[in-house]
């Protein structure tokens, strides 16, 4: 049951598809007071949600803000990271779903203050609040995401193993790549083409000099069976001549200043002008403008730096050379000069920029402050519906970095610039159930992690937990050691553990199809499913994939096994060498499990069962009909398999059958 409350006069987020009627406030088990709902949490109860955050899966102890930012250290000292998900489940005696929609901040204070008490605080006094009720998690998730709309499908292909970098710079370096994956006959579907594919970082040009004839290329690339997937910036380059910018001066279609002047900011192509996302006629134009690469065969795109990122304003600059010239030749004192070099770090995504601009937001002018957390939302919602219209039948792959709930049906999100850390590795897993319970199920992080210098080991345990991952793409940036998995000494390793993606390909788009139609989850914690189990309930590390297996990632580095704790009786099925070993039946209760490099462990349930195919170098070469499966138990129920052609939008027609035992 789903209760809407209407406090102030909030802004619309969309986020919501179909509203209940709104109801009178009523103190219950929250209150609201001094513009802060609060409620106090039993001891045992577990607070999960929030999507896109540091920490556990168990948000309590910390305080958490949703405000949209690029920020690529994801330290657990940190509030925010690039999405905005205000969605909570406290699981306690009761079981209370919290939605505040609201397109500006909000923190989430949750056992930091005073750790029995969860307190939410709006930065305005104008939000929605839905409270929904429901006999378990699974069912509170089902309600908000009826509420929410569908998630965003991706293409078949886009479940295949991708290759990234910060950048590759031409034709031929890709070329090069696709080559050494193809002669070690380690498996890929996609390549993504980083900023440099770009005529200086201009938004929908490609590099003529590096890229002569992109067209023709795309289409060599596609006889190879490899998708190329280039980047959009959220800012458009500011440079008399370029057709995009020219176009959006004209037709005012970017975010004005105070002055009503186009508001400039500084990001990678330099001085740049944001495109009005928010509005819709300047939405639809730049979605459009998507076509310049659909027309040269590319069906996939990543949409980066949405928050927007604002590495400086003019007017930060500004000042920042102001200082400069104020303090030539003096001799600072120690605080003056460290508060200089603060100014001087806090020229980028300040909080000031983005009180300075505006948009026209459904027929009214609002400060950017108030909408912030939308931004990359209706970019990527833009982009989508363009897409629709320019391609009705075939799904275009999609994924943006910042986003808000309601943008998961547009779109799927990547986990932004994480670090090749054994802690990352570990904050990927344990973020993939909160997204999904927020409708984010097309998501994944960057494998082998995006900054620092990624070492053979965790690339090899964090693609043995990436073979789950709905987007499994490997990426780094620019200037750390090169990631590619053939680089390594042990591509064997890589090879069969990037294998075991496409042997579970069956069985993980069956399972994502039914989440996507269903409203459910892919990846929920244990406590979802066994929630009277309290040791259950307290497990951060191992997670359910759909509905036959269980798993139980290594994240440490130098380990060779873990303990593992079943909350029933389960099958251990091993993936090692390229063959499937059939192992143990453990009984409920921990256990240690040898996991030595290269092995992938799944959890088998009791009576389910899990469909394998016989793999391939590419999801092409999948074959879906001739499933081998895996089963134990007296009673083994029927598998629901969901198949379709892996391309087509009417993806709901197609069927769905039933494989017995
Ligand atoms: O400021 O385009 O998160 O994936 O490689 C960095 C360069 C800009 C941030 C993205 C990352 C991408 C990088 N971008």
């Amino acid at each position: 049951m789903t209760k809407r409350y209407v406090f102030g006069s909030p802004i619309e987020t969309d986020a919501i598809l179909c509203k209940p009627d709104a109801e009178i406030w009523q103190d219950g088990r929250l209150s609201f007071q001094d513009n802060a709902l609060s409620c106090e949490m039993e001891d045992e109860e577990i607070v999960y949600g929030l999507g896109q955050a540091v920490r556990g899966i168990n948000k309590r102890g910390w305080i958490y803000e949703s405000n949209c930012t690029d920020d690529p250290r994801h330290t657990e000292d940190k509030h925010s990271l690039y999405g905005a998900h205000n969605f909570l489940i406290l699981d306690g005696e009761s079981k209370t779903g919290i939605f505040v929609d609201t397109p500006s901040r909000v923190v989430f204070d949750i056992g930091y203050t005073e750790s029995h008490m969860l307190r939410i605080v709006p930065q305005t006094p104008d939000f929605e609040l839905y409270l929904i009720q429901g006999e378990t998690p699974d069912e509170i998730v089902r309600q908000f995401r009826g509420l929410t709309g569908r998630s965003y499908i991706p293409p078949l292909w886009a479940f295949g193993y991708g290759q990234s970098r910060w950048s590759y710079c031409s034709e031929e370096e890709v070329r090069q790549v696709v080559k050494n994956y193809r002669e070690n006959h380690i498996p890929l579907d996609s390549v993504y083409l980083d900023i440099d594919y770009m005529e200086r970082y201009k938004d929908f040009t490609v590099d003529q000099e590096r890229f002569p004839d992109f067209g023709a290329f795309v289409e060599e690339m596609k006889r190879e069976r490899i998708h190329l997937v280039p980047i959009i910036d959220g800012g458009v380059k500011k440079e008399d001549g370029y057709e995009v910018y020219e176009e959006g001066k004209e037709k005012g279609y970017f975010c004005k200043d105070e002055q009503g002047e186009d508001f400039v900011l500084g990001v990678w192509p330099g001085r740049c002008c944001l495109p009005d996302m928010l509005n819709e006629e300047a939405g639809r134009w730049f979605g459009r403008k998507y076509r310049i690469l659909l027309d040269q065969g590319i069906d996939g795109f990543w949409n980066d730096m949405n928050e927007p990122a604002i590495f400086y304003s003019e007017q930060g600059l500004r000042e920042v050379f102001e200082k400069i010239d104020e303090y030539r030749n003096q001799n600072l004192d120690i605080q003056t000069f460290f508060a200089f070099q603060n100014m001087v770090a806090g020229i980028s995504n300040n909080p000031k920029d983005y009180a300075s601009f505006y948009h026209n937001y459904k027929g009214e002018k609002y400060c950017h402050e108030k909408v912030h957390n939308l931004f990359g939302y209706y970019m990527t919602r833009s982009a989508a519906q363009a897409l629709e219209e320019l391609s009705p039948d075939k799904r275009i792959l999609l994924f943006s970095r910042a986003s808000y709930i309601g943008m998961h049906r547009y779109g799927g999100i990547w986990q932004g610039d994480n670090n090749s850390w054994w802690s990352h590795l570990l904050l990927n897993i344990k973020m993939m159930p909160s997204l999904n319970m927020c409708g984010f199920l097309y998501t994944g992080a960057d494998i082998g992690g995006f900054g620092a210098d990624v070492t053979e080991d965790l690339l090899i345990r964090w693609l043995s937990f990436g073979v789950f991952t709905p987007l499994m793409r490997n990426h780094a940036a620019q200037g750390t050691r090169e990631q590619e998995a053939y680089r390594f000494e042990s591509r064997e390793l890589m090879r069969n553990v990037i294998g075991v993606r496409y042997l579970l390909l069956p069985y993980l788009y069956s399972e994502f199809m039914k989440a996507a139609l269903g409203d459910g989850m892919m990846f929920r914690p244990l406590g979802f499913l066994y929630g009277d189990d309290p040791v259950a309930r307290r497990v951060e590390d191992q997670l359910l994939v759909g509905d036959s297996i269980m798993i139980a990632p290594v994240y440490e580095q130098n380990a060779v096994g873990r303990m593992v704790y079943l909350p029933e009786t389960m099958k251990l099925l091993r993936f090692r060498g390229g063959q499937v070993l059939e192992e143990a039946v453990y009984q409920k209760g921990h256990v240690w499990v040898e996991m030595p490099l290269g092995d992938v462990c799944v959890f088998l349930k009791k009576n389910r069962i899990l469909p394998l195919s016989e793999g391939g170098e590419h999801v092409a070469e999948v074959d879906f009909e001739n499933l081998k499966l895996y089963s134990f138990g007296e009673d083994v129920k029927p598998y629901d398999y969901y198949t379709d052609d892996g391309e087509s939008r009417a993806c709901e027609l197609a069927g769905m059958k039933t494989l017995a035992g």
